[in-house]
């Protein structure tokens, strides 16, 4: 089974405890406070300060935690790429959602599929998806996505028809750091401006970073949501200075302080602007960590990227927006990606369609501090494995290892499998899962 296609099979099957979006409340949505969501990639848990890392320098990630909010329990809602943005994007489960399958690529695209039946980009999030830039545009919001899409390749899925005014970057699931080709063998230039595909010279990260402040400062007058989805740290691992000699291990953690510059470049530009107080910023992963060999990237979690084990997706997010966030708090809600959207659009006062739903939830009352904890089941599915938390217990099956029944909250490296014991439990998140998976539906 090609990568795609076990994706797609993923992406199939479906599920959940969906909500159906309420109108949007008042309050904070008079504000049209401006959104930057800044998302780095392959980002793990423990590869921060302020998440523990003892190897990598973050001081302004570890500022910006100091003077927000930390979670602690914030969730990609897929183990990889893709999956997850699907759910930035929609606010839904990416099971929910509508991809359009190879079948129906354009012609021009169907020709490069045959000459290269290995490249990974065919199929994408289908354009009749409600997403979250769209909503935000029709409220008032400039919008911008700066950096990585990996949500289909072909034309039709260019980030322009899904609501954003603006884009730079790169629309497959990395490129080389120096050149801007397509790095996994496609031989492809991957560097956009808005529909053109144009090289440049340059770091991936200081490029995306200059065209993020640029963006925040021609637009300071206009309620704006920024989307920085940056390359770093996915591999290739690359140094600014290709003559460069150190280790992988170095250059991985180089690339992660890089993106820690970054962001401290875009906290200066907000407040170089008079924008600080106006908006909130979001720091967060897209999947867990896979790292050069032996670096505890993760930190205790068990697994890494494309696991569904915590190490798969349970990754950092900061929030902060002063006077609203509560300084230096610690927040142990469970989280996850697709909850941005409903936040996002409630500040803005966004209205979404009549019965169109939506399985994220409004983070607000989290970021205030003033909400308990939200008492839902979460679920994760990709190929034939799958996950199901609810409350502090996560029920696993990999592969064809045994189910594995775990209480995270106690025992956050699931190190002891106590599916035996609690049979009954075993069950009962069984059950849920499948139910999900039925009410998600078959796309
Ligand atoms: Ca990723």
């Amino acid at each position: 089974m090609t990568p795609q296609k076990s994706f797609t099979w993923a992406i199939a099957w479906g599920v959940a405890t969906a909500l159906s979006f309420p109108a949007f409340a008042a309050g904070k949505s008079a504000s049209q406070a401006n959104i930057v969501l800044i998302m780095a990639d392959d980002l793990g848990y423990g590869s921060l300060g302020c998440y523990g890392s003892t190897e990598n320098k973050t001081p302004h990630l570890d500022h910006l935690a100091a003077g927000g909010m930390r979670f602690t329990d914030f969730h990609s809602n897929g183990p990889m790429c893709s999956p997850t943005r699907a759910a930035l994007l929609t606010g839904r489960y990416p099971q929910r959602c509508a991809w359009v399958p190879d079948e129906e690529l354009s012609p021009v695209f169907q020709e490069q599929r045959r000459k290269n039946p290995k490249q990974r980009w065919a199929w994408g999030l289908s354009p009749s998806e409600v997403t979250v830039g769209a909503l935000l545009r029709s409220a008032g919001y400039r919008t911008a996505l700066i950096g990585k899409w990996h949500l289909g390749y072909d034309f039709k899925f260019h980030p322009l028809n899904y609501g954003f005014d603006e884009f730079r970057g790169f629309v497959g699931g990395n490129v080389d750091y120096r050149t801007h080709f397509a790095s996994h063998g496609e031989q492809q230039l991957d560097w956009w401006n808005g529909k053109k595909i144009a090289n440049e010279a340059g770091y991936t990260t200081d490029l995306l970073t200059k065209y993020a402040a640029e963006f925040i400062a021609q637009n300071e007058d206009a309620p704006f949501f920024l989307f920085f989805s940056h390359a770093a740290p996915h591999d290739p691992w690359q140094s600014r200075d290709p003559a460069q000699t150190n280790s992988p291990v170095e250059i991985y953690r180089e690339m992660i302080e890089g993106v820690d510059a970054s962001v401290g470049a875009i906290v200066a530009t907000l407040r170089t602007h008079g924008l600080e107080k106006n908006t909130l910023l979001l720091f967060c992963s897209d999947n867990g960590a896979a790292p050069p060999r032996g670096v505890p990237a993760n930190g205790r979690l068990k697994g890494r990227k494309g696991s569904m084990h915590e190490g798969g997706h349970r990754v950092p997010l900061i929030a902060s927006w002063p006077g609203v966030t509560t300084a230096g708090a610690t927040n142990n809600a469970t989280v996850m990606t697709m909850d941005f959207l409903p936040t996002f659009t409630n500040m803005a006062g966004a209205t979404t369609p009549v019965r169109h739903v939506i399985d994220g939830i409004d983070l607000m009352p989290q970021l205030t501090g003033q909400a308990t904890p939200p008492q839902r089941a979460l679920h994760w599915l990709f190929g034939s494995d799958w996950a199901v938390r609810r409350g502090a217990w996560k029920l696993v099956q990999e592969g064809a290892k045994e189910l594995s029944l775990v209480n995270v909250e106690q025992d956050l490296a699931e190190t002891t499998n106590l599916a035996h014991v609690n049979p009954a439990l075993v069950d009962e998140l069984t059950r849920l899962h499948q139910q999900w998976i039925v009410s998600v539906g078959n796309k």
